[in-house]
């Protein structure tokens, strides 16, 4: 197999860069194997479909193998390019597809029409769940118009209200994805309402003392800070407005929300309100996921996919312990 060079990669600053990496990765190495858990939806089944079709993976899709055929059918995708395994509830087509990425046949794990609790119960499940010993957390990659870098916001899907050592993992795992996504000293702003540390809000507290941390090369690989407000972390101008000095302020690329009422808000406001192109995957765990909301558009189901791929590729997955 044709070995890929990654030195050469330049960081990714927009969702077509990102999907031209993906596709990059998969004519050199092939597609990746997706397990999709509760394939039975409209969106799920066409962005799984033209991300096969693209040749970047090959789906196995549980579910309930009639409904599956009857929406392909409905969106004319012929069924019998799909490799269909049936599963009785959304919870049993959870347990099937992490299985099968458990067991090493699948490369990549996609959630479908199940709830996130119960697909994020079966992949940290102790037995056949995937696992690796580090907190696993969700991380949003999108692009925003004006900007000439992709952002990462998380945790907005998974950890609920995480303690200062959970959030300083959210803090590393989405650092690790943008390194994989040739990012590679990305500016942290761990984000509160308020860009000084008043001993009355927690958050704040909390982030200045991860920022600290960072100074003292506790949590190595990015440039972090914090506490930082939403406006003085991406506008430089706010920051300079503010007169604030900081080499994140107004600089910043991943975004860390203190909880995750404050991330899915962010999250559905960018996809509803922004229609901005989003991505959203799981880190830390022996395999990249994919998690997207039910509702979100086909679009977000793909680059999602696509984000997997390359992060499937380049995360060094056989080191994580099982
Ligand atoms: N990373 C690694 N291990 C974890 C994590 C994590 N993020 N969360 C829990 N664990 C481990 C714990 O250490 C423990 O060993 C075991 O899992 C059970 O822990 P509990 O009892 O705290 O966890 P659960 O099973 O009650 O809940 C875990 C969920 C991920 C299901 C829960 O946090 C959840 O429902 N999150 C929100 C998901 C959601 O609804 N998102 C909506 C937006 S899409």
């Amino acid at each position: 197999m044709e070995m890929l060079d990654f030195r050469d990669i330049q960081p990714i600053r927009d969702m077509n860069s990102l999907l031209e990496l993906a596709r990059l990765i998969a004519q050199v190495k092939g597609p990746k194997r997706v397990a999709v858990a509760a394939a039975e939806e409209a969106h799920v089944i066409q962005a799984v479909n033209e991300a096969r079709m693209e040749g970047l993976v090959h789906p196995v899709l549980f579910g309930n193998p009639e409904r599956i055929r009857r929406i392909a059918g409905e969106l004319h995708i012929r069924a019998h390019n799909l490799d269909i395994r049936p599963a009785q509830t959304p919870a049993e087509a959870a347990e099937l597809a992490t299985q099968l990425v458990s067991k090493g046949e699948a490369d990549i794990l996609m959630k479908g029409m199940v709830h996130s609790s119960d697909f994020l119960r079966a992949a940290l499940n102790r037995e056949w769940g995937l696992r690796t010993g580090r907190l696993l957390s969700h991380v949003l990659v999108y692009e925003a118009k004006g900007y000439d870098r992709i952002f990462m916001m998380s945790d907005g899907a998974m950890n609920i209200n995480p303690d200062l050592k959970a959030k300083i993992q959210i803090v590393e795992n989405a650092v690790t994805l943008a390194h994989v996504l040739g990012v590679s000293e990305p500016r942290v702003a761990l984000l509160a309402a308020v860009e000084v540390v008043n001993p009355e809000m927690d958050t704040a507290v909390e982030d200045a003392i991860i920022a600290k941390m960072a100074d003292r090369g506790q949590i190595k690989g990015a440039v972090i800070d914090g506490p930082l407000a939403l406006d003085n972390a991406v506008s430089e101008e706010a920051a300079r407005i503010k007169g604030i000095k900081s080499p994140v302020a107004g600089k910043a690329d991943i975004l860390i929300v203190d909880n995750i009422d404050v991330g899915n808000v962010f999250y559905k406001s960018l996809i509803y309100f922004a229609k901005v192109r989003a991505a959203g995957i799981i880190m830390g765990a022996r395999a990249p996921m994919v998690l997207t909301s039910r509702a979100d558009p086909e679009e977000v189901k793909f680059l999602s996919l696509a984000t997997a791929v390359i992060s499937a590729e380049r995360i060094p997955y056989e080191l994580a312990e099982g």
